[in-house]
């Protein structure tokens, strides 16, 4: 396996390996790859490294792991030297980083930027993938692997009259490199996930007026946000290797937090409230491992969104503004748990107002306003936070092509399906860095990213070594992987919200709840026995 001894093939490039996507993931998976020796060629839409933090440019982006733990952990020097400044590192800070990697470990030099993956279409022939780009070229390539991000294509609404607005109409997941300048403009959001309560606080400091419509609330945490001490950041670093050790295996979300032994249910009232008080007081994402059976046991994941929805009555002045804000349709963690700074507080301010639009939905946007109930909302300018075709998104976009011609996008027509969320089934020699059917998203990101990436690198040694040329999931081994990682999403609440785990924000997307939920560390001894086998559940040949 190398450039120059690929078989022979009717593209003039040849590569050992084409990685699709220089996030966090492609930079790692061509660092790895160059580290055995195998040739590699990265292909990137945007015009720089980071992924999801080169897109994501909204006011108040931030991560919600906090920066000490999102972070790669497979440089020691690295994760020595490099300072975050905060609890949850901004999304500059977060580029700035993904920059200081691509340089320190020289990885442009592989990476094409502003070039999109159109197509790739493996060849039964010669055991080779065809990959053709935005640019017009074809190359090919012995592996292919698919590091596009889960949460990486940005979806417009399907909103009459859309596109006759006047004013600029922004997308948080695809934000203009220049600063957006809001200030004197009436604007509306459309949107409370994640993107839109991060955004909300800074854009209200800003704007003349800011017009919120909410679909569905969302339960949210503060953050507790702050600069990190020089003495906070050496606590972490003379850890490291107890904190990684315990992300990657101890945690079933791949974030360092002591583990709860207990459930809701088991502690008086006072008791409970005072966990919850003090889990509040602390912030972040960790509010929901207090107990261990708030994702599992309704009654128990009652105590905890009653709790949150006290919070929000408590800070939000106007009683039905307040009461809209509280989320009731679903339990607490089962849309993803948002983090912010100040969400709530903001409706407090006179320039901010809330618009139901569950009760009343969009009638449709005009030139300048949105149109709810017969009234418009004059606006000048249109945020859109309104979220990703997540997890099988950006993988439908491109053309990729099987055995037998058999498009990716007709055998997920159903929902997606893999074996390990690392390949699919006759899709030879195609990996898929934390795919549907893998933790990915109900976890720290980077902790799974790693974890693929080795395996992926494990695996390619263990081919070279044996001179074999292709790897590819049983079909029998990929369907009982299905089944397992519905059966253990059904044993919880998730699958009890319309979120987009379960492609519920994408109108006629299959139900499926896609990430699997058994927890990082159970799962990666799952791929580690797996691998043990001789890569059981795999045919290679
Ligand atoms: O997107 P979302 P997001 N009409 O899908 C509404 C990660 N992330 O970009 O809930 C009206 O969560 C939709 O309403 P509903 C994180 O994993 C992380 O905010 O479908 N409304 C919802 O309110 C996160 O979960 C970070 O009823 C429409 C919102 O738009 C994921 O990315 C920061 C609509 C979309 O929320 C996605 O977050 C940001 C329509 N037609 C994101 N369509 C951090 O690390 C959608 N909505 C902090």
């Amino acid at each position: 396996m190398s450039a120059q001894s690929s078989p022979a093939s009717r593209t003039s490039e040849a590569y050992d390996v084409v990685i699709v996507g220089a996030g966090f993931a492609g930079m790692y998976m061509l660092h790895r790859l160059r580290g055995l020796g195998l040739s590699a060629r990265v292909y990137e839409q945007g015009g720089g490294v980071g992924g999801t933090w080169y897109w994501n440019r909204y006011p108040g982006a931030r991560c919600d792991v906090e920066s000490m733990q999102y972070s790669y952990s497979f440089s020691d020097e690295l994760q020595q030297e490099w300072d975050w400044s905060e609890r949850y590192a901004p999304q500059p800070e977060i580029l700035r980083y993904a920059n200081h990697v691509a340089d320190r470990f020289d990885l442009r030099r592989d990476i094409q930027f502003d070039t999109r993956v159109d197509r790739a279409e493996f060849d039964e022939r010669l055991n080779t993938w065809s990959v053709t780009t935005s640019d017009g070229k074809t190359v090919s390539a012995s592996f292919v692997v698919l590091a596009t991000g889960c949460l990486s294509n940005a979806r417009k609404p399907d909103i009459k009259g859309l596109d006759r607005f006047n004013g600029p109409v922004y997308h948080t997941g695809n934000w203009p490199h220049d600063p957006v300048d809001f200030a004197g403009l009436r604007v509306g959001i459309i949107g409370t996930g994640s993107s839109g309560i991060q955004s909300v606080p800074v854009i209200a400091e800003q704007a003349k007026h800011l017009t919120v419509f909410q679909r569905t609330p969302n339960y949210s945490i503060p953050a507790r946000n702050a600069a990190l001490t020089p003495e906070e950041r050496q606590r972490f670093r003379d850890n490291y290797p107890e904190i990684r050790r315990f992300a990657r295996w101890e945690a079933r979300n791949g974030i360092y937090t002591d583990l709860p032994d207990r459930g809701a249910l088991d502690d008086g009232d006072n008791e409970r409230r005072a966990k919850y008080e003090a889990r509040w007081a602390r912030g972040g994402l960790t509010f929901m491992s207090v107990y261990n059976n708030l994702g599992l046991d309704k009654a128990a994941n009652d105590t905890a969104a009653s709790f949150v929805r006290e919070k929000i009555a408590e800070t939000v002045k106007d009683p039905a503004t307040a009461k809209l804000l509280q989320p009731t349709t679903y339990p607490i963690g089962t849309k993803r748990i948002c983090i912010d700074t100040d969400y709530f507080d903001t409706f407090n301010r006179p320039n901010v107002s809330l618009v139901d639009i569950k009760a009343n939905p969009i009638e449709e946007i005009t030139e300048n306003a949105v149109r709810v109930a017969g009234h418009d909302h004059e606006i000048d300018a249109l945020v859109l936070a309104t979220g990703f075709d997540a997890m099988t998104g950006s993988v439908a976009r491109i053309d990729i092509r099987g055995r037998a011609g058999r498009t990716l996008n007709q055998k997920w027509a159903e929902g997606p399906k893999t074996y390990l969320g690392l390949m699919s089934a006759g899709f030879p020699n195609l990996f898929i860095i934390t795919g549907p059917g893998s933790p990915s998203v109900l976890s720290n990101m980077i902790v799974s990213i790693e974890q693929h990436v080795d395996w992926i690198a494990d695996c390619l040694v263990y081919l070279r070594e044996r001179g074999l040329a292709t790897m590819e999931a049983e079909g029998g081994a990929e369907e009982k992987w299905v089944a397992h990682v519905n059966e253990v999403a059904h044993g919880t609440l998730y699958p009890q919200a319309n979120s987009w785990y379960m492609g519920a924000n994408i109108p006629g997307k299959p139900r499926i709840f896609m990430p699997y939920i058994g927890g990082v560390g159970a799962y990666r001894q799952i791929c580690n026995d797996v691998a043990a086998k001789g890569y059981e559940g795999f045919v290679m040949s």
